[in-house]
């Protein structure tokens, strides 16, 4: 039976500038569905590429003091370099300089001037180089590029119209028919309102730009890089070219994954230049939003381009990979922070996976040997543990299907959080005191198969850490396949292999020239007002299992209740603290502490002779009330 096929493209990224956040971004995501749906064996195509063409690409390289050609091929070596740092797993790579795809646009451009698509006319408008686009006179934002805000320039040239006007009525009967054509719906609607303006036939060529590839009917014209640029989705599978096999087996693109900024070119644009081809229109344009810093756009002029270089020396590749998908949802504008993907690298990659790695084979070294144990009964709680991977493989093929691996992403981490608790409660260190052999192997069994299946689960966004939690585990032939994840368990005697621990500590930049100076920051009195300090009462305290310093505290805060981890369990018994106000960080990000999440933060005072005092106010107050 033929394999269920899946076609993936990001879009070709104008050379002219190196592999940034953004453009990571959209390849990361790209790769980790292709990634996925491998992993499910699909037979996937997953194409990237780079846009070398137009009056952009022309003058940069000239003002670089290059030809186009020389500057172009150094460009795709960067890019090549850097997908293939993060992993990147793209089956093509086409570039539009190539002559398999010069070929495929001019006999495109025949086939549409053949069949009456194209007509010649006088382009009189605006173009704005940057974004590689016309713009009419009330179509400007105060004389602007109403997109990137530029100056844009005059043109008045001869060209080649194609008729896009005609294809309003069509495409918008089809977004109405297919609405999984655009993806998220905003998108969708924003496009509809669009088409119900009315199109106007666009300019498809030029005639002062050299750097193109020239209309094969009147080669006096170069074809508009936008048009030669979205005709790649097409030639690098040899649409109209000897060999049409991949074309044949691969087309309709099962998603253009692209951002909203390029979304009328691959929703409107593109789909009439298709519907002009008779070919089947892709099944879905996928918009992803926008990565900001400080709400603002990421540019190098403004000096706050993130060098993915950067934060992949000093995080690994994983970490990046997870902070982009993880962080925003698919569809949704992020901001960047390095405060934002330091506390996820440590609380979701450190803490709770890197941790649960290293606890698990340190029991298993101590207690069976280093190897996987037998087990003998299984209990209910070690089997829902177990299943519990399954319906979250269930859960994630769902995300995924909906386009949010973010999603997908918290599914796994649930019960990456299980598992953890799970040790905790299972303490096998107590089995092993008690001397309850088959208890301790089948509570160590329990673990080590959950995270086989853990490995697998992750394995399409943390491609790296999924292999190295295998080797860990003691696999030699690596078993990643979605199939997997039930059907089969980890080998009883297989020797285990504790090697690094997975996302060790790393000291933020920042923090470490602190330290450096060896002196205090300072903070100004907004920063301090951002911390929102209230009296809690405490309802109920317990000590964390396994722990002389963790007490669990459930507490009062008027409105809410919540539960806090606190390390004071040496200087308080549980019950010399129930019934007391504290006082709480309020605003704090929650954090997983053995298991549990500390949902806030009790403060407490402690002196040079180690002795700790909890703050408390001085009279009774309401729970809840703020302290300022
Ligand atoms: O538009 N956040 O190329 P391009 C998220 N050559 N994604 C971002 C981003 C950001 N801040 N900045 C860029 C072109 N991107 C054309 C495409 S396709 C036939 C031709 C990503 O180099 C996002 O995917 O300007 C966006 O659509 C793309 O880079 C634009 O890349």
């Amino acid at each position: 039976m033929l394999r269920n096929k899946f076609y993936i493209t990001t879009p070709i990224y104008y050379s002219n500038s190196e592999p940034h956040i953004g453009t990571v971004y959209t390849t990361v995501v790209a790769d980790t569905f292709a990634r996925f749906y491998r992993l499910k064996d699909y037979d996937v195509f997953f194409l990237t590429g780079l846009d070398e063409h137009g009056q952009k690409l022309a003058r940069t390289a000239q003002e670089k003091g290059y030809s186009p050609q020389e500057y172009v091929d150094m460009m795709a070596q960067k890019f090549i370099d850097t997908w293939k740092k993060i992993g990147i797993t793209n089956d093509d790579f086409i570039r539009t300089t190539q002559k398999r795809h010069e070929e495929v646009v001019q006999k495109v451009f025949q086939k549409l001037y053949e069949e009456g698509y194209l007509y010649k006319g006088t382009y009189a408008g605006w173009y704005c180089t940057p974004c590689e686009t016309f713009f009419q006179k009330e179509e400007l934002n105060e004389g602007n590029c109403p997109q990137c805000g530029r100056p844009v320039e005059w043109l008045e040239e001869e060209t080649y119209y194609f008729k896009l006007s005609e294809f309003a009525e069509p495409l918008l009967k089809y977004i109405e028919e297919h609405p999984e054509f655009v993806y998220p719906e905003s998108r969708r609607n924003e496009v509809i309102s669009f088409i119900k303006k009315g199109l106007k036939d666009i300019s498809a060529t030029r005639t002062t730009v050299k750097w193109g590839i020239p209309v094969p009917f009147d080669p006096k014209h170069t074809v508009y890089v936008w048009f030669d640029a979205l005709v790649n989705y097409i030639s690098a599978l040899g649409y109209l070219s000897n060999d049409q096999s991949k074309f044949e087996r691969y087309w309709p693109a099962d998603v253009h994954l692209i951002g909203k900024d390029i979304l009328r070119f691959h929703a409107i644009i593109w789909p009439a230049i298709l519907m002009a081809l008779r070919i089947p229109l892709p099944k879905t344009v996928l918009a992803h939003g926008f990565w900001t810093i400080k709400g603002g756009k990421i540019s190098k002029s403004k000096g706050n381009r993130i060098d993915p270089h950067e934060l992949i020396g000093t995080y690994g590749v994983d970490a990046l990979r997870y902070f982009l998908l993880r962080e925003v949802s698919l569809g949704l504008d992020g901001e960047y922070s390095d405060e934002a993907f330091h506390r996820r690298y440590h609380s979701d990659l450190a803490n709770d996976l890197g941790n649960l790695l290293n606890r698990v084979l340190t029991v298993a070294e101590k207690y069976t040997e280093g190897k996987v144990p037998e087990p003998k009964e299984f209990r209910d709680e070690d089997n829902l543990l177990i299943k519990k991977t399954e319906e979250v493989a269930q859960k994630v093929d769902e995300a995924m299907a909906n386009f949010n691996p973010a999603n997908a992403l918290g599914h796994i981490w649930e019960v990456i959080q299980e598992a953890n608790k799970y040790i905790d409660q299972q303490a096998p260190w107590n089995l092993a005191s008690s001397g309850d052999k088959d208890r301790l192997n089948t509570v160590i069994y329990t673990l080590l198969e959950t995270l086989r299946r853990i490995s697998i689960l992750i394995s399409a966004f943390l491609p790296n850490t999924a292999l190295e939690i295998q080797r860990q585990l003691g696999y030699k032939d690596i078993q990643l396949a979605w199939d997997l994840i039930k059907d089969v368990s980890i080998p009883i005697g297989q020797k285990l292999n504790k090697e690094k621990i997975l996302f060790p500590r790393v000291e933020r930049k920042e923090e470490k020239e602190v330290e450096e100076k060896n002196e205090e920051p300072k903070i100004s009195i907004e920063e301090f007002k951002k911390v929102d300090l209230r009296v809690a009462k405490v309802i109920s305290a317990r000590k964390v299992e396994n722990s002389d310093k963790l007490l669990l505290l459930e507490i009062d805060l008027g409105e809410e209740k919540r539960q806090i981890v606190a390390g004071i369990a040496e200087f308080y018994k549980p019950e010399e603290i129930v019934g007391r106000e504290i006082i709480v960080v309020y605003n704090l990000q929650p954090a997983k502490i053995r298991g549990y999440e500390s949902q806030g933060m009790l403060l407490a005072a402690k002196d040079s002779k180690g002795r700790l005092a909890i703050l408390t106010p001085e009279k009774e107050v309401d729970p809840g009330s703020k302290v300022s």
